[in-house]
């Protein structure tokens, strides 16, 4: 693809972002679209909003569950780039006004040490991992209806990022199995999602595995410093003002989020 339609695209998904307004899926008039032509839309996302003075802080691995991928009926994992305005404090509130159609989902996130690069294994991961939390995702796409015809047109929308919520983090993540965490989202209190750590990748570990692989495509990497979001362990569910979304995962913190108008 062209270096001007792959700036195109990205500045027409970066207005949309900024504008809350939902536009068709470009792989419709794009019978070639290619999925590292996708990244490269993501990449040029990602530069505009350094551009306008956020900072890359985090990774995230998503369609990482069957349910997720059943939900949105796309076939692979992929992954997104996430910033420092994206992130909603614990027991904050988060206001809709500004998003187009969001959801929310419940994940597992983990704070890497040093530099993960191409094929590792999990004990690479592992090594490398400073603590570990529970994680609420804030999902929104910037397509009409929140469907996707292809990868194509997510991966260029950068994962459907929005926002996230990150809870208190434990460092001694290897007393815990961290493949078979029983997770419960609830809405004002009641389980409205239930899962198991299981179903991000067959274990999250695997899913940060799978990020450095991808990365390694485009020749990058998972730099120290930064936090991955491991994936959904359920299918999303959509945001309604009054709700307030928590999250249980067995033995890591609870964390929770308040939502407003
Ligand atoms: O984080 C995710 O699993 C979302 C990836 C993109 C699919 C979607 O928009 O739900
Ligand atoms: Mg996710």
């Amino acid at each position: 693809m062209e270096k001007a339609l792959i700036q195109k695209i990205a500045n027409t998904l970066h207005d949309a972002r900024l504008s809350a307004h939902s536009l068709p899926q470009f792989s419709k008039d794009l019978p070639d679209f290619k999925r590292q032509d996708a990244y490269s839309i993501q990449e040029e996302g990602i530069r505009l909003r350094e551009a306008a003075g956020e900072k890359v802080i985090g990774l995230k691995m998503g369609l990482t569950s069957e349910g997720k991928r059943k939900q949105m009926n796309l076939d692979a994992p992929l992954y997104g780039v996430l910033t420092d305005r994206m992130q909603v404090q614990n027991g904050g509130n988060y206001k809709l006004t500004g998003s187009i159609h969001p959801k929310i989902e419940p994940e597992v996130a983990f704070y890497i040490k040093s530099e993960l690069k191409g094929k590792i294994s999990r004990e690479d991961v592992l090594n490398a991992t400073d603590s570990v939390c529970a994680a609420l995702e804030i999902l929104d796409s910037r397509y009409d209806g929140f469907k996707y015809f292809s990868m194509e047109d997510v991966i260029s929308d950068n994962s459907s990022s929005s926002h996230y919520i990150l809870g208190p983090k434990i460092s001694d993540f290897r007393k815990i199995d961290l493949a078979n965490l029983r997770m419960q989202m609830k809405v004002n209190g009641e389980t409205k999602m239930e899962g198991n750590s299981k179903e991000i990748s067959d274990d999250p570990v695997i899913s940060v595995i799978q990020l450095a692989e991808l990365l390694a495509l485009r020749g990058k990497s998972i730099p120290a410093g930064c936090f991955v979001l491991a994936g959904a362990a359920t299918a999303a569910i959509s945001l309604e003002p009054g709700m307030t979304v928590s999250l249980e995962v067995e033995s890591l913190p609870h964390l929770s989020v308040s939502i407003k108008d």
